[in-house]
């Protein structure tokens, strides 16, 4: 009897240390993240969620969690996109991120639904000294740079935007600056895509603003049936909303007067009428993954037509492409969280490119 109670005894006492060594490895893990290696494409000029979601992504870099190896403006219609980027860059103290962009004008929103002209030339006030997207670098040659110098597997690209840059960067030829074809580029160094674009539903092609809209249809077709490695589709934050978090920021905050001119721009709205959250979403699942607040959909595939939408399908399940979505009853949860996040101070000093 002594001996089963002293066995027992001594089971009990070797889970308990595997757990407090578990609690410490993840303490440890929580205090000392290793950065997500982030490009972070973009149709920034179109909506004021873009503009939240690279704040939030400063957020996460100021607190050691992600790094922006580079921010790509993928839609050259509105041709300011890339000023901006570099004005925000430049606000939370990063003014030397690479930027690069589109330079046709064949893809994007065609409308400037955020004052981006105006933004992006107000020079002494954020400190940009990209204006133009001609000022930024040609975003393959850039994606193609910061691929090369990276370890393998280890770049998470997101886009919150449209599939152009993507597309550019997969059928890019082997040059000077790699070897290494955009196919074989992609396989060896990035781990993974996030996309705010596409549906779950099964009984609509949907004609999204991202994958099916402004051009981009058949350059999705072509990246979401080739993407050689795991693909994650994220869903939700439409009925998130933020703009009342950033009234307490000072008027030079680029995040502030870009949501505030938004909103304007939408029928004469101000900050506390606030904007939905999409692209947040895709920053959040990249930096943080499940959360309380989101749910793995599982492996499925996307199937996308030229210019016909997508739709999400669960079966056949291929295990590179995944549907994340927001889990209902959720919103207040994360309007709180990202408006912290998006209204704290930066935690660089404010500095122009060097
Ligand atoms: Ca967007």
């Amino acid at each position: 009897m002594l001996k089963i109670f002293s066995k027992i005894t001594g089971w009990i006492v070797v889970m308990l240390f595997l757990f407090v060594l578990w609690q410490c490895a993840t303490q440890k893990e929580k205090d000392n993240p290793s950065p997500v290696k982030i490009i972070f494409d973009t149709d920034m000029g179109s909506d004021c969620d873009d503009v939240g979601a690279l704040a939030l992504l400063h957020a996460y870099a100021d607190d050691g969690r992600a790094e922006i190896l580079a921010c790509i403006y993928s839609s050259g219609k509105v041709p300011y996109g890339a000023g901006i980027i570099d004005a925000i860059n430049t606000y939370y103290g990063r003014p030397d991120i690479p930027i690069g962009a589109y330079y046709g004008d064949d893809i994007g929103d065609p409308i400037d639904k955020m004052s981006a002209e105006k933004l992006a030339k107000d020079t002494s006030a954020f400190g940009n000294d990209i204006i133009h997207n001609f000022d930024a670098e040609e975003q393959t040659v850039l994606t193609r740079r910061i691929l090369a110098n990276q370890t393998d597997h280890s770049v998470t690209y997101i886009t919150v935007g449209h599939t152009k840059g993507i597309y550019d960067l997969l059928v890019s030829k082997a040059d000077s600056i790699s070897p290494l074809d955009g196919m074989e580029l992609v396989k060896r160094k990035i781990k993974c895509w996030i996309a705010i674009g596409g549906t779950d539903q099964n009984d609509y092609y949907n004609l999204d603003w991202n994958f099916a809209r402004n051009g981009a249809g058949p350059y999705t077709k072509y990246v979401i049936d080739n993407w050689p490695v795991k693909a994650v589709f994220v869903l939700g934050g439409m009925t998130v909303f933020l703009g009342k978090c950033l009234k307490p920021t000072p008027p030079g905050n680029i995040v502030r007067t870009a949501y505030r001119d938004w909103l304007w721009w939408w029928g004469k709205k101000t900050l506390d009428d606030q904007r939905l959250s999409w692209d947040l979403m895709a920053v959040y699942y990249a930096i943080e993954g499940i959360t309380p607040t989101l749910r793995n959909e599982g492996y499925g595939w996307m199937e996308a037509r030229e210019n016909g939408g997508t739709k999400w399908h669960k079966e056949p399940a291929d295990s590179n492409r995944q549907l994340i979505k927001q889990i209902g009853g959720t919103d207040k949860i994360l309007e709180e969280y990202f408006g912290k996040l998006i209204a704290r101070a930066p935690k660089l000093e404010k500095k122009n490119r060097r």
